[in-house]
């Protein structure tokens, strides 16, 4: 098999990719692709939502290598072979998943803790909701070198390029530097880099920023992003920082920090949005749920998640339909919800929250004919969700903050029919993309919020078209292959320089 990345673009067309082509591709994400699961004694694979696997899975499929990941499935081990590896996708078998396989107490202090009351609540500058302890930080630093050792029985880390995904693996780099200098890292973020003041506030903040230096290249989603890293850097460690090029010297090293906007594979939503089976699943979806025959549809999707400002929206809605009564009977709002991360407290809040609040506003509004607020919270097929978006008139995007939110531009990608309106939150990363054209909110301000969802209802079709227009060719343009395109590039770019140096 050839495990080179072959395809990865030459860098502004020159010659000499020569060390790049040569390197396999290892991608190392916690959660995994694919999940082998017991379903009534026999094994299932299951797709993970969730932006960042079903965002890198075609790319794997398509570029070969290995993805490395937490094996969290029942029946993962059965399915894997001695070395926890197995080949997927489970139809073309392109490239192998090798499982790490985690105690319970790893994923307690590993996963919920460090990664999930520690960095996420931080990244996301809701220091409130962090929960520090000694054990959350002993698991992640041990889980972290488990994966490095989980990347070297893959083979040499010299003769490979090694993609970290988001906030599980600050450490990793380091590890995985420290037994194989001549290793390329690299590592993508996917959530926001907070300011320093409040990056401050994590005590282990130095062991952080230390761990991902490791890396040749770093990426963000925004340019903020990357100028509040640069900027905990320079504060925190004794390094040497360039903001306008986004470099950092530092033990040694040159590290390249980035801005590269997520984004999906907008061609795919276009065609699911358009399909057959698009049209089957919204006749299944009104035989499941009272979704209206008239009106207006105004939809929502998201993980149960406290940064996603869902309690907000709702209080939004809430106030249409008390300031608007003609939107009674006539507008309908469906929630898109997944259950996340239940076992932590405050996520076990929000879904209370946002249950009780949608049952009380249908209570306060419902009739015996309809519904205010439909709740759906089952899993849906990519072509389900294609016409969810598909048929809302409007999408309400309201995060307290977000790396990038994926629904904005998977609703953009998927208005076929009638254009319909995005309202975006102007604390998300995509606001940067789509900002213009959408209409924006700040999610606390619940009185302009409701206002703003008005305006959206009411919008002459000629603008509803053209802000849309605007919104999908910036989507086409900037699509997951785009992405995929730079990252490599300035991969590929580092590489030659320090080929070019190794042979001066
Ligand atoms: C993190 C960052 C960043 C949801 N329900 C179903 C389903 N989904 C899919 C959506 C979307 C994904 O889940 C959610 O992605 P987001 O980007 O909105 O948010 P996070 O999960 O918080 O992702 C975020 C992202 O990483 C990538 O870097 O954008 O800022 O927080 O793709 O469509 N998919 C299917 N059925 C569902 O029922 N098939």
């Amino acid at each position: 098999m050839d495990k080179s990345i072959g395809a990865t673009p030459k860098s502004n067309g020159s010659t000499s990719t020569k060390t790049f082509e040569n390197r396999e591709l290892v991608l190392v994400s916690n959660r995994e692709p694919y999940v082998h699961e017991y379903d009534d004694g026999e094994i299932q694979v299951v797709k993970p939502e969730g932006g960042l696997t079903s965002a890198l899975d075609p790319m794997m499929a398509s570029t070969g290598g290995t993805w490395v990941a937490w094996g969290s499935g029942d029946a993962d081990d059965e399915a894997s072979d001695g070395n926890g590896c197995v080949r997927v996708p489970p139809e073309s078998q392109s490239y192998e998943l090798k499982r790490v396989f985690l105690t319970d107490e790893q994923v307690t202090n590993y996963y919920y803790g460090y990664s999930n009351k520690v960095l996420w609540p931080l990244c996301h500058s809701d220091t409130a909701k962090m929960e520090t302890s000694a054990q959350f930080w002993r698991h992640y630093r041990e889980t972290n070198r488990q994966f490095a050792e989980a990347i070297r029985e893959q083979g040499d880390p010299s003769n490979a390029v090694i993609w970290f995904q988001d906030y599980h693996f600050a450490l990793a780099p380091r590890y995985v530097r420290e037994a194989s200098p001549d290793a390329f890292c690299m590592q993508f973020w996917h959530i926001p880099w907070p300011s320093w003041d409040v990056f401050q506030s994590c005590p282990q903040y130095e062991e952080l920023l230390d761990g991902l230096l490791a890396n040749d290249l770093l990426g963000f989603h925004l340019d903020q992003y990357c100028q509040n890293f640069l900027d905990c850097v320079s504060h925190a460690l004794d390094a040497e920082v360039d903001r306008e090029n986004g470099r950092i010297r530092y033990d040694g090293r040159t590290i390249r920090v980035a801005a590269f906007p997520l984004s999906i594979d907008a061609e795919e939503r276009t065609a699911l949005a358009r399909s057959a089976e698009a049209d089957e699943q919204w006749d299944s979806l009104r035989e499941s749920y009272p979704l209206p025959e008239d009106g207006q549809l105004v939809v929502g999707v998201d993980r149960l998640d406290y940064t996603k400002g869902i309690e907000q929206r709702l209080d939004a809605l809430e106030h249409l339909w008390e300031w608007y009564p003609e939107h009674r009977e006539q507008l309908t709002y469906v929630q898109k919800a997944s259950e996340s991360r239940s076992r932590i407290e405050e996520y076990q809040q929000v879904q209370t929250n946002v249950k009780q609040k949608i049952a009380r506003i249908n209570d306060r509004f419902g009739t015996e004919d309809w519904q205010p607020i439909v709740y759906v919270d089952d899993y849906l097929p990519l072509s389900a969700l294609a016409a969810l978006y598909r048929e809302a008139d409007v999408c309400l995007v309201s995060s307290l903050r977000d790396g990038m939110n994926l629904v904005a531009k998977e609703y953009v990608a998927s208005q076929v029919d009638e254009p319909g309106v995005l309202v975006l939150s102007e604390l998300v990363g995509a606001h940067e993309e789509l900002g213009e054209s959408a209409l924006t909110v700040h999610p606390n301000d619940t009185e302009a919020f409701a206002a703003t969802i008005q305006r959206a209802l009411a919008m002459e079709p000629s603008e509803r078209s053209s802000r849309m227009a605007t919104m999908r060719r910036q989507v086409e343009a900037n699509d997951i292959d785009a992405w995929k395109r730079n990252v490599l590039r300035q991969a590929n770019e580092i590489l030659e320089r320090e080929d070019e140096a190794a042979t001066a």
